[in-house]
């Protein structure tokens, strides 16, 4: 647990900032996920201390406001202009959490970038408060282990006077590829639509799988039978 001090030295700007770069994979979700509790200067009239979070995608020669990343519980407040504040009317942490609770930002915008980022408290010529504890950081990314499903979208008629057919199908997810059997032939690499020809008189049935971008493939196909 880090602890940035709220305290005595005033209009004073307290940093809490990651010593290294984090290198972000391409291709996949990507969140940042803190525990945190704070308790900031403030009165019913104004939120005058508060802390903001922000990150740099240039080894911290600029640094950007985090507030459009936090997807989930982010600033509940503006810091007032009154007072010297350096952060004064900026969007942020302030008052009190009343303990710990949790934020999270979604960094998939900034996927293959080198990041950093720091935690920065602002405080204004008067007066403090306990300040600012933050806890388990965590950057992950979700893995999809959730196989597509796959619908046949269009077929022969069934009985059909024609030795070629052709079907469409779609999948429920985008970016993934389908695997395509006649009969017994085994499944082989397909696109929609997928054409047969020279089919003998009698039953047949198509089937169709689709995979999705991760790898995970759907355990039912779609099948259509039908008589030639
Ligand atoms: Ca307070
Ligand atoms: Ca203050
Ligand atoms: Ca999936
Ligand atoms: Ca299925």
């Amino acid at each position: 647990m880090h602890r940035l001090p709220g305290l005595a030295n005033r209009r004073f700007i307290s940093v809490l900032s990651l010593s290294s770069n984090l290198s972000l994979p391409t291709g996949s979700t990507l969140y940042m996920h803190f525990n945190h509790a704070y308790d900031f200067e403030d009165n019913t009239l104004r939120a005058y201390d508060g802390g903001v979070l922000e990150y740099s995608i240039n080894n911290s020669a600029t640094w950007n406001d985090a507030s459009s990343l936090l997807i989930n519980n982010g600033y509940n407040g503006t810091i007032s202009t009154c007072c010297s504040n350096p952060l004064g009317g900026r969007s942020a942490f302030v008052r009190e959490s009343n303990g710990y609770y949790s934020s999270r930002l979604d960094l998939t915008s900034l996927s293959g970038q080198n990041m950093r980022f720091r935690f920065r408290i602002g405080t204004d010529s008067t007066y403090d408060d306990y300040g600012w504890f933050i806890d388990d950081i965590r950057v992950y990314t979700c893995i999809d282990t959730t196989a597509p499903d796959t619908t046949i979208t269009s077929q022969p008629l069934s009985p059909s006077n024609s030795t070629s057919a052709s079907f469409s199908f779609t999948s429920t997810e985008t970016g993934g590829t389908f695997l395509c059997q006649m009969d017994s032939g085994g499944y082989s690499a397909c696109t929609s639509p997928k054409s047969y020809t020279g089919l003998t008189a009698g039953s047949h049935t198509f089937y169709v799988k689709a995979t999705d971008s991760a790898g995970n493939t759907d355990s039912t196909p779609a099948s259509y039978t039908w008589n030639v």
